[in-house]
């Protein structure tokens, strides 16, 4: 691929008239792009349809994506750059046609060619370039950010293959193969003229530079090609249009010559797959590292790829004085996956651009901020000293050099404690020696947050305790949010009508004011009482309407909606879950029914390939299903379902749908959650522990309206040294019941023994989830919520007031907060 270096033009500049958005124009450019620039005509398959719309709308940000670019650029405002592995942004179509306030006249150009945009809007496929959380998290931040006029871009990876899709086959998750791109992705903009080489492998020179000083070269390297596509990023209503920047990896045109030359054609297109091979796939795990050489070359790929191309663009607009780069610039890593931009930075400071090593550490060290997200160890991401020196001989140099430069620091505060220094050290040292990569991101970055009030204390009091005490101006929290656009007025428009009807629509640009629905609250507001649960059944009835599709399981709207979406993970606690269900379904069978609600228990989520132990949880959640749904005796008091594949555009459609929301892991382990503020948001309660940002949205909307339950992080911490299951069974009849069930076969008889090593994990003193210890306080804590639901009334005013408590979780704040005290970026002036 031959690559022109980018030269501007300066002819005459032309202005664009922008596009009518009325829907007889929108249906005229609809038309156009589907006959003549897709050549597909009336009765073609959907998939057109929507690819033509997408066509037309990507028109009407393209001016606003302009401006925006051009006047951050020239005002040489500060920017800020957002580096994440993954963005779970799932469907853009709805997001866009409501920032851009136009889904009434698209929906009115749809009818007119006889296609009904919800019906459009289902052919656009998932971008599935997350895991969960910390993707999906990512995704909200650019939302915000645009609506917030914040110049920030998202760096990330084009991932041909995003998250795994979800089927299941006799009760076991089956992965297959997510090739989101297929049918092509309108959305984006491939700009092969920004192409970045990346290099990897070869070896280092050290030399005496023309003013005899000290230098360094990474030579003999396999470079490859990374090439940006670009997505906008449209804000609320604001004329604002950001980017969110996506690299994929290409063979450069000398690799393949080099092979071509020596005869051997087959080898160079294989390079070529080879150099390909690195963007191809986004890995699911998000909890356990597997050290993967891939995925190393994947995070220093993004990461060179991305500071190279702010670096170009810094350079190509405002002074080339590098004292200067880290005001105009900062970038947050998310997690320490980007983390090797730390080293990547000092690289391009000394060995490109001659800078001092004082001076490129002052610079580098001032313009990275690392957010962590998770306090697992088991995710903390270390990467064989062995491996690096292969993949990327230059940055280990560069790594010793920082750590050493580090320990001189360290040993200067604790003179003598040599059990600090080791445990400090970027490098660990052992039979195989590991880089820690959120130490290199701690020692490189000026700002280290949490992000829940808990999560971050107990990075300050635990994990990150030596750094803390050495550099406390460093550690900050920044509670997590959600994007009210995308999970409450694009998800929910029967809620947001309603109350848009009562409070006006400014809190959909700016949540805060969704205090004002308090005051629907009190008992007087019937009419919108009846109204909200009117919604909520609304709102039921298309959930229970995919239920039945995918999980061929009937869900009657008038029971409670008990739900528990995300990664299956021990710690997340879904055992505890079915537990509570087999005691449910105990209960029935013992003909124990006062008191009772019917349910609707819904478990959705993907476990990483590997996990052998999520995977066998699917597998038991299945298995109980199977039972209770045809057991007569149940007979509609009790529904289980596993849906397959959840994503962003199931959440679309559970959260509105849920009553309540199961937020249960084991306190200290969920860094923070965001499902948790989605369902808030929608009016579901919270079932949950003492954990992550549960504490703080219990504080907003007050425990009477919370179900709370469990031990605190700092019991479970003293527990752990003299855990013993087997005393909750013994002093515990009704778990002792559950126990034996699952453990006789009862869900299993075709298959005996399968869920042994399940029972035995939850059985074992050494279980670090301490599933059994909250089973007794859980079930309290589910007949609480059983009370309080048959008061129709009361629990209606409790959901209203979840909602309206909401405020303080939008990533809005989030993103102020961000920039208030990490980023210092000036927001645009509003159009
Ligand atoms: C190295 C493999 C790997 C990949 C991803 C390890 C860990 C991860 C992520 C950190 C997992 C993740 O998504 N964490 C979640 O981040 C959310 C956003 O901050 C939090 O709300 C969740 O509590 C946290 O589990």
């Amino acid at each position: 691929m031959t690559i022109k270096p980018y030269t501007p033009y300066y002819y005459r500049p032309f202005t664009l008239e922008p596009l009518g958005c009325d829907a007889v124009t929108l249906g005229h450019n609809f038309k156009h792009y589907l006959s003549y620039h897709l050549g597909r005509f009336h009765g073609c398959a959907p998939n057109y349809i929507y690819e033509a719309l997408a066509y037309t709308v990507r028109d009407r940000l393209m001016v606003d994506w302009r401006n925006t670019w051009n006047t951050q650029l020239e005002q040489g405002t500060r920017r800020g750059h957002y580096m994440s592995l993954e963005f779970l942004i799932g469907r853009a179509m709805g997001n866009h046609l409501l920032n851009m306030g136009i889904k009434t006249a698209a929906d009115q150009a749809m009818l007119d060619y006889s296609h009904k945009l919800e019906e459009v809007i289902e052919e656009e496929p998932d971008a599935g370039l997350g895991n969960g959380g910390l993707g999906r998290l990512a995704a909200c931040f650019m939302d915000s950010c645009a609506s917030l006029r914040l110049p920030v871009m998202g760096y990330g990876i084009r991932y041909e293959y995003g998250m795994f899709r979800q089927y299941i086959e006799n009760g076991y998750q089956k992965e297959a193969a997510d090739h989101w791109l297929q049918n092509g992705n309108p959305w984006e903009i491939e700009r092969i003229e920004y192409a970045q080489h990346i290099q990897f492998g070869g070896h280092t020179e050290h030399y005496i530079d023309n003013n005899g000083r000290a230098r360094a070269r990474w030579v003999g390297t396999e470079d490859i090609l990374a090439i940006p596509f670009d997505m906008p990023v449209s804000g609320y209503r604001n004329q604002t249009v950001n980017t969110l920047r996506l690299w994929k990896a290409a063979a450069t045109e000398e690799f393949n010559l080099d092979e071509f030359n020596a005869g051997s054609y087959t080898e160079a297109v294989q390079a070529k797959n080879q150099a390909e091979h690195i963007s191809m796939v986004l890995y699911p795990n998000d909890s356990s590292e597997n050290g993967k050489e891939l995925r190393l070359r994947q995070q220093y790929f993004l990461a060179s790829a991305s500071l190279k191309d702010a670096i170009r663009i810094w350079v190509k607009h405002g002074e080339f004085d590098y004292q200067r780069f880290a005001a105009e610039n900062v970038f947050q890593m998310n997690d320490t996956h980007p983390t090797i931009a730390v080293a990547e930075l000092m690289r391009i400071l000394l060995d490109d651009n001659g800078v001092e090593w004082d001076e490129a550490w002052a610079i580098t060290s001032q313009c990275m901020a690392y957010t962590n997200h998770t306090l697992l160890p088991e995710a903390l991401e270390k990467w064989p000293v062995s491996l690096f020196e292969r993949l990327l001989p230059r940055l280990l140099e560069i790594i010793y050099e920082i750590n050493a430069h580090f320990l001189r620091v360290v040993s200067m505060k604790w003179p003598g404690d040599t059990d600090r220094q080791r445990r400090m050290s970027i490098i660990e040292e052992g039979p195989v020696r590991h880089v820690r990569m959120a130490w290199l991101a701690i020692v490189g970055s000026f700002s280290v947050n949490g992000v829940a009030a808990l999560h971050s204390q107990l990075l300050r009091d635990g994990l990150f305790h030596d750094f803390y005490q050495l550099w406390p101006e460093k550690f900050n929290n920044k509670t997590n949010g959600v994007t009210p656009r995308r999970w409450v007025a694009h998800a929910n428009p029967g809620m947001t009508a309603l109350i848009s009807e009562h409070i006006g629509d400014e809190w959909i640009a700016d949540l805060s004011l969704i205090e004002r629905l308090k005051s629907m609250v009190p008992m007087e507001n019937k009419v919108f009482h009846a109204n909200w649960h009117a919604v909520k059944m609304a709102n039921k009835q298309r959930l229970a309407a995919l239920v039945k599709s995918d999980c061929h399981v009937d869900f009657d709207p008038a029971a409670l909606f008990d739900v528990q979406v995300k990664r299956i993970h021990e710690y997340k606690r879904q055992l505890l879950n079915v537990l509570h269900v087999v005691h449910l379904y105990l209960r029935i069978k013992h003909g124990h029914l006062d008191n009772w609600v019917n349910r609707c228990v819904l478990i959705g989520g993907k476990a990483a390939p590997g996990y052998y132990m999520a995977k066998s949880i699917i597998k038991l959640i299945n298995s109980v299903a199977d039972v209770v749904n045809n057991d007569p005796d149940v007979n509609g008091r009790l529904k289980l379902a596993f849906l397959p594949n959840y994503r962003v555009s199931a959440m679309e459609i559970i959260a509105p749908a849920t009553d309540l929301s199961e937020q249960i892991s084991t306190a200290g382990k969920e860094a923070s959650g965001t499902g948790n503020m989605k369902f808030m948001m929608n009016g579901a309660l919270t079932i949950g522990t003492y954990d992550g940002a549960n504490i703080e949205i219990m504080d907003a909307v007050g425990a009477e309206n919370f179900f709370l339950f469990g031990l605190r992080a700092e019991q479970v911490e003293v527990l752990r040294h003299d855990y013993r299951p087997w005393q909750y069974v013994e002093q515990d009849q009704d778990l002792r019941e559950v126990i034996d069930l699952i453990r006789c076969g009862h869900f299993n008889p075709s298959e005996p023994g399968i869920f042994d090593s399940i029972l035995d994990g939850m059985l074992s003193p050494s279980d670090p989830w301490m599933t059994l210890a909250d089973f007794r306080g859980y079930v309290e804590a589910q007949q609480a919520v059983s009370t309080a639901w048959q008061d129709t009334e009361k629990w209606t005013q409790m959901s209203i007031m979840n909602t309206a408590c909401s405020g303080f979780f939008s990533t809005d704040r989030t993103m102020m907060e961000y920039n208030r005290d990490i980023w210092k970026l000036t927001q645009a002036e509003s159009a």
